[in-house]
């Protein structure tokens, strides 16, 4: 029987996985490397839906995304314990400031690489630059808050809060938390909201509705600064990081009397949120979309590609021979989706 230590996930290669996504890391923010992040994130995804514990590098090249470099390293891993490649990464202190830089909210690898080329190495230095946009600032100001994850009890009653004042904004304003918590995660990095209303719709040629018009039909375009508006106004929405017709991005906290009437743990934190504003009509390919995870949409666009569909959250197209999309197909639920890319439905929970 095999006795293997598992991480939550139920991983029993836990360990190669850290190492293997610390090297994406490292290409993404430092090398900017797509590809090699790309190689790196997805070798450890196979190897984390691997059931039995890897005992050499050549077991691990079965896998699938897992090649010979890869292979070699998961070999040096196992008979080491270590990698010299990831010591030599973490002894470099140019390289860790860049991904510390890379990691706060309001900054990417690019921001991240000149402010350490011009001597900034640390969020104190950071914080004391001219010329920081308002979200990096913010990132700056809930650094610590931000790094922690959101505890599910918490997400709920940041969810009941804000539906209860949605309603005050406009009375058939519909919505779900999706992103992890729809799947249903102990912990989310982030509260991911997608609202919609029986009444916005899109032109039905299966694009984002900022693509075609440049601008969303009142009242829709201005229904979502009312709701951020009125979030600010009760306290919920602490902070703006970015805001559009259909795009919020920003910073909440339950107010001190709801926090405790939920019976959470203090400290009371500052939370990263997002929310979006759908058409009706494609609300359920948004629903998918956002509802993740990031892996579960792959597999489901590449098996769309595979048969001759285009899948994204605005649509489900078929494609013609010369490769251009034709009229979406009707879609009312998430399972019509996996019915027509002839899959098993999974549960928010199964993705
Ligand atoms: N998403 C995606 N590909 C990305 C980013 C996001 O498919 N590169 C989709 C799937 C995610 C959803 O959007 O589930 C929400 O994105 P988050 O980054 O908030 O991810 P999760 O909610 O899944 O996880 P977390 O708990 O870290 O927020
Ligand atoms: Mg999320
Ligand atoms: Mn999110």
């Amino acid at each position: 029987a095999v006795t293997a230590a598992k991480n939550a996930k139920g991983n029993a290669n836990a360990e190669i996985c850290d190492f293997l996504n610390q090297l994406a890391d490292y290409e993404r923010n430092v090398s900017r490397n797509i590809h090699k992040y790309n190689a790196y994130r997805k070798a450890a995804r196979s190897i984390a839906a691997h059931s039995l514990p890897l005992r050499s590098g050549k077991d691990a090249q079965r896998l699938d995304g897992v090649g010979k470099k890869i292979g070699e390293k998961i070999e040096e891993f196992l008979t080491t314990g270590g990698l010299k490649k990831l010591d030599k990464i973490n002894a470099n202190p140019e390289a860790a400031a860049i991904q510390l830089i890379a990691s706060v909210v309001g900054f990417g690898p690019a921001a991240a690489q000149n402010y350490v080329q011009k001597g900034i190495t640390t969020l104190e230095a950071l914080k004391q630059e001219d010329g920081l946009s308002n979200a990096q600032k913010i990132g700056l100001k809930h650094f610590a808050d931000f790094n922690e994850r959101i505890p599910r009890a918490e997400v709920e009653a940041l969810r009941q809060a804000v539906f209860a004042e949605l309603r005050e904004v406009d009375d058939r304003l519909e919505g779900q938390v999706c992103g992890s918590f729809r799947r249903g995660a102990a912990t989310s990095g982030d509260i991911d909201i997608l609202l919609t209303h029986p009444d916005f719709k899109s032109t039905g040629d299966g694009e984002a509705l900022g693509k075609t018009k440049k601008k969303l039909d009142p009242p829709f375009d201005k229904l979502l600064d009312r709701v951020i508006s009125h979030l600010k106004k009760v306290g919920l929405v602490t902070d703006v990081l970015s805001l559009g017709e259909s795009k919020f991005m920003g910073v909440a906290r339950l107010p001190e009397t709801q926090f405790s009437e939920a019976g959470l743990a203090p400290p009371r934190r500052f939370r990263r949120i997002d929310m979006r504003l759908w058409p009706v009509d494609q609300y359920p390919l948004a629903l998918l979309y956002f509802t993740g995870s990031d892996e579960t949409n792959k597999t489901m666009r590449r098996k769309a590609i595979d048969l001759g569909f285009r899948l994204s959250e605005y649509s489900l197209r078929p494609m013609s021979e010369d490769d251009k999309p034709g009229r979406p197909l009707p879609v009312s639920s998430e399972k019509d989706v996996f019915d027509a890319l002839d899959m098993t439905y999974l549960e928010p929970a199964q993705r």
